[in-house]
């Protein structure tokens, strides 16, 4: 299926995205942020998680500064919210998102990225925030999710000196989970997002909704939150189905 800028795959209970600007990149203009948005918002029924990937050997060369509108203040500032709220959908719509990195992940396509819950990296990934070299600012929630990756004072370097991150670098720093080969990343992305799929879909869901959030509350806040989550999982059809599998040593059928 493909509206243009976005290709979905469906595959039993796994979506594949991709990325479908080659010729730019993959560069993200308004677009190819609806689509991913429009995925987002109202997942197909069955699929329980999704890829997400680029095409033509890179990721996605962040905001398409081709299509650049001179915006004032106001304008700018929607424009920057319209993107955090495609990003807080992609990372909270309640599916996990693995991604599949390879070539340039830069700007938005880092503030991309790091949305997503799983990333796999290709040797040759460019990790990059060259935002202060385009007379401009990140826009898309970078400097909260990178930010908590890297820490403050690292993305400050990062943006100061505009440097490239290789892949064994952005696994050291938290940007990317696994280093693969080349042509490794989709493989390895399929196998995971199997695995994820088959977790009971409510502590697939709890994970992506409770640890962030945790990430932003007080500790006595925390660790209140964490027994609600652990009462409802705990306590849910898939958690007994889980626990008698373990002990009939089989497979857990989930929901
Ligand atoms: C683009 C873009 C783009 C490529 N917008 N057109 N992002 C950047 O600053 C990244 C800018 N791009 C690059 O650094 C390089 O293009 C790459 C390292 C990604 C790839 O290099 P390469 O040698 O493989 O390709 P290329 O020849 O540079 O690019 C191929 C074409 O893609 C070329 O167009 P053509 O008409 O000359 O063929 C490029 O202009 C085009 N292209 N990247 C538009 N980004 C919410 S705020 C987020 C703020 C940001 O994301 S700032 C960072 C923007």
């Amino acid at each position: 299926m493909s509206n243009g800028a976005l290709k979905i795959d469906i595959d039993g209970a796994v979506a594949t995205l991709t990325m479908n600007r080659p010729d730019k990149r993959n560069a993200m203009n308004d677009q190819l942020l609806a689509e991913i948005d429009s995925f987002f918002a109202n997942p197909p029924k069955d699929v329980r998680v999704a890829i997400l990937v680029g095409s033509g050997g890179h990721y996605c060369a962040g905001l398409d500064l081709s299509e650049h509108q001179a915006r004032d203040a106001e304008g700018t500032l929607h424009h920057s919210r319209g993107w955090q709220a495609v990003m807080d959908r992609i990372q909270l719509s309640g599916l996990p998102v693995v991604s599949a990195l390879f070539g340039a992940v830069i700007g938005g396509g880092l503030e991309l990225a790091t949305a997503t819950h799983v990333r796999i990296a290709e040797p040759d990934c460019i990790f990059q925030l060259p935002e202060g070299r385009r007379g401009i600012f990140v826009g898309g929630g970078a400097t909260v999710r990178v930010g908590r990756i890297l820490g403050a004072d690292r993305m400050i370097e990062m943006m100061l000196t505009g440097r490239k991150h290789g892949t064994e670098d952005a696994v050291a720093l938290g940007l990317a989970h696994y280093a693969v080969g080349a042509g490794e990343a989709l493989p390895m992305a399929r196998k995971i997002a199997a695995q994820i799929a088959g977790n009971a879909p409510l502590a697939n869901y709890m994970m992506i909704q409770a640890i962030g959030r945790i990430e932003d509350m007080s500790r006595a806040d925390g660790f209140f939150t964490e027994s609600l989550c652990a009462a409802l999982a705990q306590t849910s059809p898939d958690a007994l189905e889980g626990l008698a599998a373990f002990l009939e040593k089989r497979p857990p059928t989930f929901r």
